[in-house]
C-alpha cells in the first residue's frame, strides 16, 4: 500500500498529466516529494500542492529513494537527461507512476496491452467488453488516464492498461495477469538506441515480477512478434501462449481474409459485420480483444454483442461530419506511416491532410498505397518540402504549411471534383504520418483543431444553405 512510502522521498521530473497525478495522489498519503518541470506555471502548481521544488538535473540523489521519470523525458538514449545520469550515479531506482501504483495495488488483476499500432482501440474495447460483462473494471495507462486518476475498484476489479514501450521500460515491479502484444513496427527508434532496443522494450510486457502463472498473448503478423511468439513458447511453458493472426490458419485466434473469426479452427463470428471497427486492422484489434476477454472468462455472445456498441475513439478514424457530401474523417493519432496505413486502405477519393515533425523513415514506405488511394495531397508542417518530394510525381500535392490553409485548400478541391463528377464520395482525412510537436502540444491537440475548423466550416455552409 502507498503507506510503505510514508518515510520515502521520491523526486518527479516532468509534471505533466502522468507526474503531476502522481504527485497528487502521493501528497495525499503523506510522501515527501521533491519536484521540477520546466514548465513554470507546473512548478508553482506543484508548490501549491506541497512538493519542494528542487532543479533535479543538478541534485545529489542520495537523499531520494525512487526517481520518478515521465515517461516522455529520455532516461538512456538518445541521450540520458542529465538527472537520470546523477539518480543511476547514485543507484536510486529509475521508474514509472505505474510502477508505484502496481507495486501497492497488488490485490487486482491487471491486462496490459501493447503494440506500435491499434493499442488504445484495443484497451479501450477490452475495458468496454468487460463492463458490459457486469465485470468491475478500469481503464489508464497511455491511453491519456494516467494510473493514478483510475478509480480504486472494488475487490475482484481488473484494471486495464495500454502500456507504452517507454513505459514499459520505468515500470520493474509489472506483474500483468494477462499480457498482450498487437504487433511492432519501426517506431520511437532514437528513444531505444534502435530497432533492438525498442524490441526488447515491448517484450518486457511479459516480464513478471512474481508471478508464475497467467496468459500471454500475441498478434504474430510480423516478423518481431513472430519471434516473440516462440520465444515464448519455448521459455513460458507454465504459461498460457496465445496467438492472434490474419494471416496464418494454424493461429489459436485467425481471422480469415473475408473477417471471419475461427478460435481453435471453429467458425466463431463474422468481424466484417462490426461498421464501428473497420479495417483489416480492427480485426487484428478484436482479434486480440477477444482472446483477452475470453481468458477472463466472458462468453462469446457477450463479446459480440459488446463489441457492436463499441464506440470508436477520438482521433482514430473518427468520422466527425459531413459538408455537402464531403466526409471529414480526424486520423490524427496516426503518427508514422504504418499507422496511416489503415485509414488509406478503409477510405475512398481521399484528399490527405499530412505532415508535421518527420518520424524515422518518414512515408516511403507506403508511397505504392499513396499513388493508389489519395487523390489530392495537402502538406503541413516541418515535413511538408520532403513529403512534397517524395509523392509529387505520384498524387496532385500542395504545401500549405498550417492546418488551416491545408483544410481550406482540401475543402475546395473536394467541392470542384465532387461538382465535375470526378469523384463520387470524397474524404477529408488529416493522417499525418507524423508527431504533432512542431506546430502543437500532442496529437489530441492537433486533432482538435481540425474538429474545430470542421465545426466552423459546418456553420458557414448551413448559414449560405438557409
Ligand atoms: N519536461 C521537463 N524537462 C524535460 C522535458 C520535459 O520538465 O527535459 C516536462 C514537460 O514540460 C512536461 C513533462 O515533462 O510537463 C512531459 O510530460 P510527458 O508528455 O512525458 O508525460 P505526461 O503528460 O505525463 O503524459 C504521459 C504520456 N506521454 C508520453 O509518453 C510522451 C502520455 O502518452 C500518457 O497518456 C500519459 O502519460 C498518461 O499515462 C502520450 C504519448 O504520446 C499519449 N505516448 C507515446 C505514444 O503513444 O506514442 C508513447
Amino acid at each position: 500500500m502507498l503507506n510503505t512510502l510514508l518515510n520515502k522521498t521520491i523526486a518527479i521530473l516532468g509534471l505533466g498529466k502522468s507526474g503531476m497525478s502522481t504527485l497528487k495522489t502521493l501528497k495525499q498519503h503523506g510522501v515527501h516529494i521533491i519536484a521540477y518541470d520546466t514548465d513554470e506555471v507546473l512548478r508553482k502548481e506543484a508548490a501549491a500542492i506541497g512538493a519542494s521544488i528542487v532543479d533535479l538535473s543538478n541534485h545529489d540523489f542520495t537523499d531520494v529513494d525512487y526517481f520518478l521519470i515521465s515517461p516522455g523525458i529520455p532516461h538512456t538514449f538518445p541521450k540520458p537527461h542529465p538527472a537520470a545520469e546523477r539518480a543511476r550515479l547514485s543507484g536510486t531506482p529509475i521508474i514509472s507512476d505505474l510502477d508505484i501504483f502496481v507495486a501497492a495495488h497488488s490485490d487486482y488483476k491487471y491486462v496490459g496491452i501493447t503494440g506500435t499500432n491499434g493499442k488504445t482501440t484495443t484497451t479501450a474495447l477490452v475495458h468496454h467488453i468487460l463492463k458490459e460483462a457486469g465485470v468491475p473494471a478500469a481503464l489508464g495507462g497511455n491511453i491519456g488516464i494516467p494510473v493514478f486518476d483510475m478509480p480504486i475498484l472494488p475487490a475482484g476489479g481488473i484494471y486495464v492498461l495500454e502500456l507504452s514501450s517507454y513505459q514499459l521500460e520505468l515500470t520493474p515491479s509489472l506483474d500483468l495477469d494477462i499480457a498482450a502484444l498487437l504487433n511492432i513496427t519501426p517506431d520511437h527508434l532514437d528513444r531505444h538506441g534502435g530497432m533492438e532496443g525498442y524490441i526488447a522494450a515491448k517484450k518486457r510486457i511479459f516480464n513478471r515480477a512474481t508471478k508464475t502463472a497467467g496468459t500471454n498473448i500475441v498478434a504474430i503478423d510480423d516478423t518481431p512478434t513472430k519471434r516473440i511468439f516462440a520465444e515464448l513458447e519455448n521459455n513460458m511453458p507454465r504459461f498460457k501462449n496465445l496467438s492472434v493472426s490474419t494471416k496464418s490458419k494454424t493461429a489459436d485466434y485467425y481471422v480469415s481474409p473475408k473477417g471471419i473469426l475461427f478460435i481453435k479452427d471453429k467458425e466463431t463470428s463474422d468481424l466484417s459485420q462490426f461498421e464501428n471497427l473497420k479495417g483489416r486492422h480492427n480485426w487484428q484489434n478484436m482479434g486480440v480483444a477477444w482472446a483477452i476477454t475470453s481468458a477472463l472468462g466472458v462468453s462469446n455472445s457477450i463479446i459480440a454483442k459488446a463489441i457492436s456498441s463499441f464506440e470508436n475513439l477520438a482521433h482514430r478514424q473518427q468520422l466527425i461530419g459531413t459538408i455537402n457530401g464531403i466526409d471529414f474523417v480526424n486520423d490524427s493519432k496516426a503518427t508514422d506511416a504504418e499507422a496511416v496505413l489503415p485509414a488509406l486502405e478503409t477510405f475512398g477519393d481521399i484528399y490527405w491532410i499530412a505532415g508535421g515533425r518527420m518520424k524515422e523513415g518518414g512515408i516511403k514506405s507506403i508511397l505504392p498505397t499513396i499513388a493508389k488511394k489519395v487523390k489530392r495531397a495537402f502538406l503541413i508542417g516541418e515535413c511538408a518540402r520532403e513529403f512534397h518530394g517524395d509523392i509529387k510525381k505520384l498524387v496532385k500535392s500542395k504545401r500549405c504549411d498550417k492546418l488551416d490553409k491545408a483544410f481550406k485548400k482540401a475543402l475546395k478541391y473536394a467541392e470542384k471534383d465532387l461538382k465535375k463528377g470526378k469523384v463520387a464520395k470524397p474524404v477529408i482525412l488529416l493522417s499525418p504520418a507524423t508527431s504533432s510537436f512542431d506546430q502543437y502540444k500532442d496529437f489530441e491537440a492537433r486533432g482538435a483543431h481540425f474538429i474545430q475548423l470542421f465545426d466552423e466550416a459546418k456553420a458557414k455552409a448551413e448559414k449560405k444553405k438557409a
